[in-house]
């Protein structure tokens, strides 16, 4: 959390003093997620996850839309992997559906399933594309959320198991694994805040689930540290600059506590062994003698995804009394309405070097909009060229302050579905229209393109 005085010059552009290229060994790619891009949801034996059961609720994702069909991934992946081809990129960070390779989230695994990931990876080694694999982006199967989900200790040995059925299957060809995609982000949306699956607002669930999911990536590192020879692994967290919405002392207590459930009660116990202050208290009850030691385990690398500032507030209505606050109206941002402020992601970096020591990969970075083709139907979008701009801007020169960051994943290679908003906000570099499934590069496709060819800022 930082105090609001300290948000000067937000979103000015850069101008880096720091070496125009990038190293040649710098990883460039791009980013998805299962649920957001595969559809064929009830397809070659997948079970239902939370998403498909959030996609039937009333008033939960705009436009009553769902993942059943979404990019149609699932069908037309030869031809995203084409398109990664014509972008250059090095590698391609995706995820699994734990509901295709299990259906009822353990037991019987399905073949189907499984084979549908050994064709992608496959395809992609094809390609020369090196496969990052995330064994969780938020779509946990329904039938364990039926078991109580992540509220449940037992969670951890779930998750472990499934670790171990994808490594067994897919550690010959993929070194690159990470356990989660930001635990922060799916743990107070789905069980503090009502925005995400399963969507409840309870203090002792999201406790649990903080601490179940923090046991699970622990085990599930164990896991494929003993089964994936030459593995390479990390976790992918979500770390933004936490600022209160004014400077109340209401306001601040809001923002400490955000920040802790947001940017540090994962990172904290993972990689130095214990929770932040005001959660460790809370979280206590729940916790076990040597669950400490078995959260944390050695990682290769820190995931980092990063958008701009959240600015918080209290609200007694509020699970925790805290709320999404307001972001200054002089602030810079997207046409979604989300901060854009390439100095903090810079500060991250070095900040995040300093506090971990570990190698950094961006794993997310991208910037929403509202694209559409125009009448010569080529997609613009000179806001997102802008802001990723600016970013791999700050990016560097964080590099050059010190910040060991190994790589850069764009969110996303594909328009997909984005959750509660449906499809309504775009944040794909390549243009999907949805009614045809056709795909389009957008103007930032050839500028990123440009970017991973050179090694240098277009
Ligand atoms: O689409 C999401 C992704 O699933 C997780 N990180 C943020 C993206 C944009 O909201």
């Amino acid at each position: 959390m930082v105090p609001r005085s300290s948000l000067i010059a937000a979103g000015r552009p850069m101008t880096s003093q720091s070496d125009p290229d990038f190293p040649a060994s710098f990883l460039w790619g791009a980013s998805t997620s299962s649920y957001q891009i595969e559809g064929a949801a009830r397809e070659d034996g997948r079970g239902p996850s939370i998403w498909d059961t959030r996609c039937l609720m009333k008033d939960r994702v705009a436009n009553g839309d769902t993942g059943d069909v979404a990019c149609d991934h699932y069908h037309r992946y030869p031809e995203d992997i084409a398109l990664m081809t014509r972008l250059g990129l090095k590698a391609y960070r995706f995820s699994v559906a734990w509901p295709r390779l299990l259906p009822e989230g353990r037991g019987q695994a399905n073949e189907k399933g499984l084979d549908f990931y050994d064709r992608l990876i496959d395809g992609l080694l094809e390609a020369g594309i090196e496969p990052w694999l995330c064994l969780y982006h938020w779509d946990l199967p329904q039938a364990l959320d039926d078991r109580g989900g992540w509220t449940v200790r037992d969670s951890a040995g779930w998750f472990a198991d499934y670790a171990a059925l994808a490594a067994s299957r897919y550690g010959d060809r993929v070194k690159r694994w990470a356990t989660f995609n930001e635990f922060g982000v799916f743990t107070m949306f789905g069980y503090a805040i009502d925005w995400g699956a399963p969507g409840i607002t309870d203090r002792q669930a999201h406790l649990q689930a903080i601490h179940h999911v923090n046991l699970a990536h622990g085990d599930g590192v164990a896991v494929l540290r003993s089964l994936v020879r030459g593995a390479s692994i990390g976790a992918v967290h979500n770390v933004q600059l936490v600022v209160p919405e004014s400077e109340t002392p209401e306001n601040r207590a809001a923002a400490a506590l955000l920040d802790e459930h947001w940017n540090l009660a994962f990172p904290e116990p993972q990689l130095r062994g214990h929770y932040p202050p005001l959660t460790a208290e809370a979280i206590a009850p729940y916790v076990q003698a040597g669950d400490m030691a078995r959260i944390r385990q050695p990682l290769d690398w820190f995931g980092l995804n990063h958008y701009g500032p959240i600015f918080a507030k209290a609200d007694p209505a509020m699970t925790w009394g805290y709320a999404w606050g307001a972001a200054p109206p002089d602030m810079p941002s997207t046409d979604i309405g989300w901060t854009i402020h390439p100095d903090a992601f810079r500060d991250t970096l070095t900040m995040l070097t300093r506090r971990y020591g570990l190698p950094i990969y961006v794993t997310e970075n991208g910037c929403g909009g509202k694209d559409a083709p125009g009448p010569d139907g080529k997609v613009a979008d000179p806001g997102r060229v802008a802001f990723l701009d600016a970013y791999v801007r700050s990016m560097q020169e964080a590099m050059a302050q010190g910040a060991d960051v190994r790589g850069y994943f764009v969110w996303s290679l594909l328009d997909n579905f984005e959750w509660g908003a449906g499809y309504g906000n775009r944040f794909g570099i390549v243009y999907v229209d949805f009614a045809t499934q056709r795909r389009i590069p957008k103007s930032s496709a050839d500028w990123f393109a440009a970017l991973v060819r050179a090694g240098r800022l277009p």
